[in-house]
């Protein structure tokens, strides 16, 4: 860039940020407030009188410098659910709704079209939500740190609850109303049974009071353990009339306080937490009694399917075998919660076979937007791309077009309620999500949950205008960055299928090596990658685990044949010669050096991206960018050199000579032990 050129970008672009410095806390809410003489020349209507619906008008009155707006409530409409209609011309704009919560979210798109420089003057407009409840879920535990949180402490202040309200309560609130989160659960799912006792029961009120006013309602992780460990019952068999009556007793206290509370999250007989097969019975009744609790007053058990134990079997077996047969037992206010893979968020898995496999039970999918295995809060992953895979993979459960989508938003079995989920990056950080562009993955789950048709593109183009500017120059880079970003870091961590060689525990950096003395073999890498002298991956065909029999026709016959799988499955599915020939015409060793290589080149043209983008970006925002990228690009190189390093001593086979070499020895990789705290 010349000199001339840099010196006209900057006063033109960087000049209205004098003054004007950003940290990210506004997020993609930086409406400016209208001035006054638009103010005199429009009004803002409203036919209602709900406070939601006052809600909508104040935010409109405040931001909206467009033409008047009328609200209005018809409880007739009620295929609009928590949707709205949107139509106008260039003098008015009518914003019809069914519930006053969908007046909000009406308001929330008009600001949205106005950010974005959409024309606003021929709107005809049908919005109706995917999922009835879009919920996030907090891992975010009673002394406030947040299990495999990588934005600060929790949010939740719950030594001054109920009577000090944090002011990002009602902010955090806003956000999620912005993009129709309507659910959150507060607390981690490795549950503290002290959640559940009336110290904490006033304080989660305090808080639900707050969200409710924009359409949120409050869930909790409960322990099943709770009524012994609370209250001293001999055990929490639930089978037993006394605990049951615990839950009935507890269940109502609760509603008192909080009258829309939404029910219970609940992971049970997994990894340690209790649950009813410690006394015998199944996880259907474990839930079902929970359920019945919950019934008089519409809450809803969220029971997640998340359950494996050290054993022969193939840990990505394990939900499926434990639930399939439970098909048909679950009460109707149950919804079995389900990783979007069978292991546990990778940067890349297939969908989980019990997707589809339930007809009789309501399923709802669990994503991680925290990112617990692509790189924390210092790696720019954007992750639509990742949800809508799974959304849109093909179970064939009932016949071609049974996406995943579709067999959890009741649109090929219908359940009373559906329901889409996702583990928060939220926490105490300035910024939120402690990476700018980890707020783009909070936004992208929100829009995915309220219409799983959106592209990631159209997310993407929305968040950037909306957090940083529309203009084109900065536009088109940046989203075409972010849309990569996934795939490079699937390329410079686990390429081809590989899952879970991450250093133990903490999940940051590469371990191929990993082995821990008495630790869970199903927690160690060689389980998942099985090098050998012969080849590399995992065999789940029918001649090794079999878990491709866990897969609808045609997609059995698929993953099961090595030609036909698609190769980036191609090591999950099967244990592969080094010397077989890839589509490009590589062997496996080369395309495994290939995709490294390709993942550290990406971060590498990201950071060019970003630095010539600078004019466009406030100063702070710019550089803490600019120092996560460098992050990133250090770490790619790190997990490059650490998997290809360590899997050539199998392979034996050069590094092809075209890519970048090791700038590392293994034996300093394999000596690099990080002291990072893993918050249980
Ligand atoms: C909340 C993984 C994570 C755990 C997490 C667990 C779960 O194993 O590493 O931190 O615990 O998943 O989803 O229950």
């Amino acid at each position: 860039m010349s000199p001339i050129t840099r010196y006209f970008l900057y006063v033109t672009l960087l000049l209205p940020f004098l003054g004007h410095a950003e940290n990210g806390s506004q997020l993609w809410l930086r409406y400016v407030p209208v001035e006054k003489s638009v103010v005199n020349k429009r009004t803002i209507d409203l036919r209602a009188t709900h406070a939601m619906a006052q809600l909508a008008q104040k935010e409109l009155e405040n931001y909206w410098a467009g033409q008047s707006v009328v609200l209005k409530l018809d409880k007739k409409l009620t295929r609009l659910k928590e949707g709205y209609v949107i139509k106008g011309n260039i003098s008015r704009i009518e914003l019809v709704a069914a519930e006053p919560v969908g007046l909000l979210y009406g308001a929330y798109h008009l600001l949205r079209l106005q950010e974005m420089g959409e024309d606003i003057n021929h709107l005809q407009v049908e919005e109706i939500p995917d999922y009835d409840i879009r919920i996030l879920n907090h891992w975010d535990n009673l002394d406030r740190t947040v299990e495999r949180g990588y934005a600060g402490y929790s949010l939740w202040k719950w030594e001054e609850l109920p009577h000090q309200l944090s002011p990002r309560y009602e902010q955090y609130a806003r956000a999620n109303a912005s993009i129709g989160i309507n659910a959150t659960v507060l607390n981690n799912v490795n549950a503290s049974p002290e959640i559940l006792t009336s110290h904490y029961i006033v304080k989660v009120k305090a808080l639900a009071d707050v969200f409710r006013k924009y359409g949120i309602r409050v869930y909790l992780s409960a322990n099943f353990s709770s009524p012994a460990l609370l209250d001293g019952l001999a055990d929490s068999d639930p089978s037993r009339k006394e605990v049951q009556d615990w839950w009935n007793t507890k269940v109502k206290e609760i509603y008192q306080h909080i009258p829309d509370f939404g029910g219970f999250l609940v992971k049970a007989n997994s990894e340690g937490q209790p649950g009813p097969q410690d006394y015998g019975r199944t996880h259907a009744d474990g839930a079902n009694m929970l359920a019945d609790a919950l019934k008089p007053y519409g809450g809803v058990v969220m029971w997640r399917a998340f359950v494996y134990n050290p054993s022969e079997e193939d840990r990505a077996k394990q939900a499926y075998q434990e639930f399939v047969p439970l098909d048909g037992e679950f009460r109707d206010n149950v919804i079995i919660q389900i990783k979007n893979g069978p292991i546990d968020f990778q940067p890349r898995e297939p969908f989980t076979p019990l997707f589809g496999a339930m007809q009789h039970t309501a399923q709802m999918i669990e994503f991680q937007i925290t990112q617990e295995y692509l790189g924390f809060s210092n790696h720019l992953a954007y992750l639509a791309p990742l949800f809508k895979e799974t959304l849109d993979a093909d179970t064939y459960s009932a016949g071609e077009g049974s996406t995943v989508a579709r067999v959890t938003d009741g649109s090929i079995w219908r359940h009373k309620k559906t329901a889409i989920s996702a583990v928060a990056n939220i926490g105490e950080d300035t910024n939120w999500t402690g990476h700018h562009f980890g707020q783009a993955n909070w936004y992208a789950f929100g829009r995915l949950a309220w219409n799983h048709a959106l592209s990631s593109e159209e997310i993407a183009r929305e968040w950037i205008h909306m957090t940083f500017t529309g203009d084109a120059d900065f536009v088109k880079p940046i989203q075409q960055m972010m849309i990569d970003s996934r795939e490079a870091v699937v390329d410079y961590m686990m390429p081809l299928g590989l899952h879970h060689i991450f250093a133990f525990d903490h999940h940051y950096g590469p371990e191929p090596w990993g082995d821990r003395k008495g630790g869970r073999p199903d927690w160690m890498p060689w389980y998942y990658h099985n090098a050998d002298t012969a080849g590399l991956g995992f065999d789940r065909t029918t001649t090794g685990s079999n878990a491709v029999s866990q897969y609808s026709e045609p997609l059995r016959s698929i993953f099961n044949t090595i030609e036909t799988c698609p190769e980036n499955l191609l090591l999950w599915f099967h244990h592969v010669p080094w010397t077989h020939s890839m589509k490009s015409g590589r062997t496996l060793w080369d395309e495994l050096c290939f995709h490294y290589d390709r993942g550290v080149q990406e971060v590498r043209g990201f950071q060019k991206i970003w630095d010539k983008l600078e004019p466009y970006v406030d100063e702070q925002r710019f550089s803490e960018v600019q120092s996560k990228l460098k992050v990133q690009a250090k770490d790619a190189v790190w997990w490059k050199d650490a998997c290809l390093l360590y899997f050539q001593t199998f392979s034996n086979m050069p590094i092809p000579y075209e890519i970048e070499r090791p700038i590392h020895e293994l034996k300093d990789l394999k000596k690099i032990k990080l002291n990072m705290k893993h918050h249980n």
